[in-house]
């Protein structure tokens, strides 16, 4: 059984990070062996939430999982609860990661052009850092500005214009290097509708969803979920962004159809089975 390593929390409340991880990826019949990062009363856009940072446990987890000298076809990271986690993490990369791993960086930061409570600039490079050393990873807007050095506001500034999702692609081209095979920009609003734009080295394309209320927790790391458990059973991007898309989409839907709370997260649970189409 192919099985994938998921780096994030697990919050009480939100549907993200480990919540969304484990069932979508077991769902795809796959092994889902979490490391979490942090356990967490709510996710950080509630009001109030406690936080158990879990840094100080890192090296212990990590030292048993290499004695069981177990390898991964998947490695996807997301949260990160401090820096020094995430010097942690780029470490557990090197270890852990084969030349047959999939390593897919949610690099988890911001939304809106703003930077999640619990970030900092300097956890926002050492993100930057080892979102390079992945093959592909899956930024929303916000965090590809700052992944690219490029101010939010000047983005949305041009978010009018008819060209739009070609300058966004233009800005996720830049950051093709070895060994990052792929961007995929989540989320990005234009013209009442929602996009995900996939940037290869020598292709683009995007696949647009309707647009369901404002947006919603852990719907980033859904997607993130979705799109390393297909590239490890060896789906084409495209078909994966596509299928992702439509899970979200469809749960997105429920979730505003019941008037829900945005910090809670979408109905994802009820569309599991969308996942198995391709
Ligand atoms: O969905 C991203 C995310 C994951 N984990 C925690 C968060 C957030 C976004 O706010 O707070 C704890």
């Amino acid at each position: 059984m192919k099985r994938i390593a998921v780096i994030g929390d697990i919050s009480g409340f939100g549907r993200c990070s480990l919540t969304a991880a484990i069932p979508v990826i077991s769902s795809l019949g796959m092994e889902c062996c979490p490391f979490p990062t942090a356990v967490l009363s709510a996710q950080t856009g509630y009001g109030s939430y406690h936080l158990i940072d879990l840094t100080s446990e890192f090296s212990a987890y990590e030292r048993e999982w290499q004695k069981l000298g177990y390898t991964f076809d998947g490695i996807l990271t997301g949260y990160i609860a401090s820096s020094a986690q995430a010097d942690l993490i780029a470490s557990f990369i090197k270890k852990f990661k084969s030349e047959n791993t999939v390593l897919l960086v949610d690099p988890v930061m911001a939304d809106d052009g703003e930077i999640y409570k619990t970030y900092n600039q300097k956890l926002c490079e050492k993100v930057s850092e080892i979102a390079k050393s992945a093959d592909i990873i899956t930024p929303n807007l916000s965090e590809l500005c700052i992944l690219a050095g490029v101010k939010y506001s000047d983005v949305i500034a041009k978010s009018e214009d008819g060209d739009y999702i070609e300058f966004i692609d233009s800005i996720a081209e830049r950051l093709i290097t070895n060994p990052l095979k792929a961007v995929i920009v989540t989320g990005v609003r234009f013209k009442g509708e929602i996009y995900n734009i996939v940037r290869e080295k020598n292709s683009r394309s995007q696949i647009k969803s309707k647009i369901f209320g404002s947006s919603y927790s852990g719907t980033g790391d859904l997607f993130a979920s979705v799109i390393c458990a297909k590239t490890v059973q060896g789906v084409p991007l495209k078909t994966a962004v596509n299928t992702a898309s439509k899970f979200l989409e469809k749960s997105v839907e429920s979730a505003y159809k019941e008037n829900a709370d945005r910090n809670g997260g979408i109905n994802f649970q009820e569309f599991l089975e969308v996942l198995k189409d391709d």
